[in-house]
């Protein structure tokens, strides 16, 4: 059930998209010059097809769908993109839970023939560049209309993206980065029958895990079997941490000066964070097994009408805990509603993701460079992108007369959606869409969204690493983040005092943290260039 349950959670985030629309200007492109026609005398600029030549044919190298049942390569949707493109495609499909063990020795070793590759990882430390395997794209953006135009339009994509040499060897699928992030949410009739509204500050919140725990919520005439939040421990950094100015999600985070800290050694507001964290547990705020708490835990409990607080990607909202509370009738009014970040002597946010998702390269090897270029980027144009995020029309999904879409009743049986070939990310570079996702929600829970992303700010971007950075941070950041993880632990459940604080600060000190922050500090200042 566990298992199942995280699929469909990824299955989630993996079927939303944004028309991230390349609307962008033109001017400050790094367009190479202009499109030029191709051996067949066709020209393409941006749009079906990418070539005349009846035999045109690439070779892809990619994963199967995670979804045993798909055949990814067979999916309409798919078929469709290469037939529009006009060309044939020799797949080699790579099984999805082996890619990386399977296809980063093949990169390695150079034991592959594909022309468009999907990485087995996002190469952040620049193994694949400088060992020459891809082609700089940058240098065909004569040929990558849509990609170019899309990356001026997103220019922190863009900045992480620009690998240390100034080029651009891959393009990415994306990931919705502010939308359906892990947010905050109470159950609304216990917000009722309390009388109060969803706090905002730590001491109105605190107040109100009081009341939840002394009285009878669920009305069973038990006052004793409330749990007034369950929160998995892998939530508490987001949940807290904001409160205390820390973003403990990234762990590394940048002031307005872009002075780079850690934010597990913060000698001030992370101690404040765990003596916080500490009274909640000491009142049984916090639960004692919090550490071991799992989803399908607090599933239980909300079904059960045990629990008033919860925190979790917004996707569980209204798809996995109102829709198990015994008396959701489908409105905001009996359901687990999102709510404000909470906010201490530090302004509440929420953190969000990186955006970059699986990335797509050129082959150097390939002797159909320029078709496999085009073809990418067709793959990542807005036309296709429709396609990954909605299906086919008149299949999964119609369009109103005012330009709306609506997935059919046929689109809410998702064994037949996948194998339609849904958000086919796995050998496309497809972007996750808001649009799509508020499609599938409740109405009350997508108005939600909208509303909580104005708390959301960006996380530690992805940034390429040296050879040299790599080794460093390697070296340390396990030992670091196992020694900080642990010490949370013990300082919040009380296992060590927190007059030893000083002491572990000096270990996380002596695990060389100020050789990962010179490092974390030159990435940061080449992020900031590369986005000026
Ligand atoms: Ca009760």
């Amino acid at each position: 059930m566990k298992k199942k349950r995280i699929t469909a959670l990824l299955l989630a985030t993996a079927m939303a998209v944004t028309t991230l629309t390349a609307c962008g200007n033109q001017a400050g492109s790094s367009n190479g010059g202009a499109a030029t026609a191709d051996a067949s005398g066709y020209t393409y600029t941006g749009t079906a097809p990418i070539t005349k030549d009846g035999g045109a044919s690439l070779k892809i190298l990619a994963e199967t769908s995670n979804y045993t049942n798909v055949d990814i390569a067979n999916a309409e949707i798919v078929k469709k993109v290469i037939e529009d493109a006009g060309i044939s495609v020799d797949w080699q499909l790579v099984d999805y839970n082996n890619y990386t063990d399977s296809v980063g020795p093949m990169l390695t070793t150079g034991a592959m023939d594909a022309d468009i590759i999907l990485l087995p990882d996002q190469d952040p430390n620049q193994t694949y560049i400088k060992s020459g395997l891809f082609v700089a794209l940058d240098e065909h953006f004569a040929n990558m209309p849509n990609f170019s135009k899309w990356l001026d339009a997103n220019p922190v994509i863009k900045a992480e993206i620009t690998a240390e040499d100034g080029h651009i060897y891959y393009v990415p699928g994306t990931n919705v980065g502010k939308d359906y992030q892990p947010v905050l949410m109470y159950n609304q009739v216990w917000l009722d029958k309390a009388g109060m509204e969803a706090p905002t500050t730590l001491d109105d919140f605190v107040t109100l895990l009081k009341y939840f725990k002394e009285n009878d919520m669920n009305g069973n005439g038990d006052p004793s079997d409330e749990i007034p939040m369950s929160i998995m421990a892998y939530f508490l950094p987001y949940m807290f941490g904001p409160a205390f100015g820390l973003d403990l999600v990234s762990g590394f985070q940048a002031d307005d000066k872009g002075n780079v800290t850690y934010a597990y050694a913060d000698s001030e507001n992370f101690k404040a964070y765990l003596e916080f964290l500490n009274s909640l547990y000491a009142e049984g705020l916090l639960e004692v097994e919090y550490t071991s708490l799992d989803r399908d835990q607090v599933i239980e409990r909300i079904s059960n009408d045990k629990t008033g607080v919860a925190f979790d990607f917004s996707w569980a909202m209204s798809m996995m805990y109102s829709n198990v509370l015994p008396y959701y009738d489908g409105t905001a009014k009996t359901a687990f509603v999102g709510a404000a970040p909470l906010s201490g002597e530090h302004e509440g946010f929420y953190v969000g993701r990186v955006e970059l998702g699986n990335m797509f390269g050129v082959s150097s090897k390939s002797s159909n460079v320029e078709l496999a270029c085009k073809f990418l980027d067709y793959a990542m144009s807005d036309p296709c992108q429709e396609m990954y995020q909605w299906g086919i029309e008149g299949e999964s999904y119609t369009v109103d007369s005012n330009g709306n879409k609506t997935y059919t009743e046929q689109a809410s049986d998702n064994d037949w959606l996948q194998q339609l070939g849904i958000n086919p990310s796995f050998v496309f570079p497809a972007q996750q869409s808001v649009a799509s996702t508020d499609a599938l929600v409740a109405d009350w829970h997508a108005e939600s969204n909208a509303w909580q992303r104005q708390y959301v700010v960006d996380p530690w971007p992805f940034i390429y690493s040296t050879n040299e950075e790599s080794e460093v941070i390697n070296t340390y950041m396990v030992d670091i983040q196992t020694y900080v993880d642990e010490n949370a632990t013990a300082f919040i459940t009380g296992t060590k005092a927190l007059s030893e604080f000083d002491s572990y600060i000096e270990g996380v000190n002596a695990l060389k943290l100020a050789d990962v922050l010179k490092v974390k500090q030159d990435q940061y200042n080449r992020y900031l260039a590369a986005l000026k």
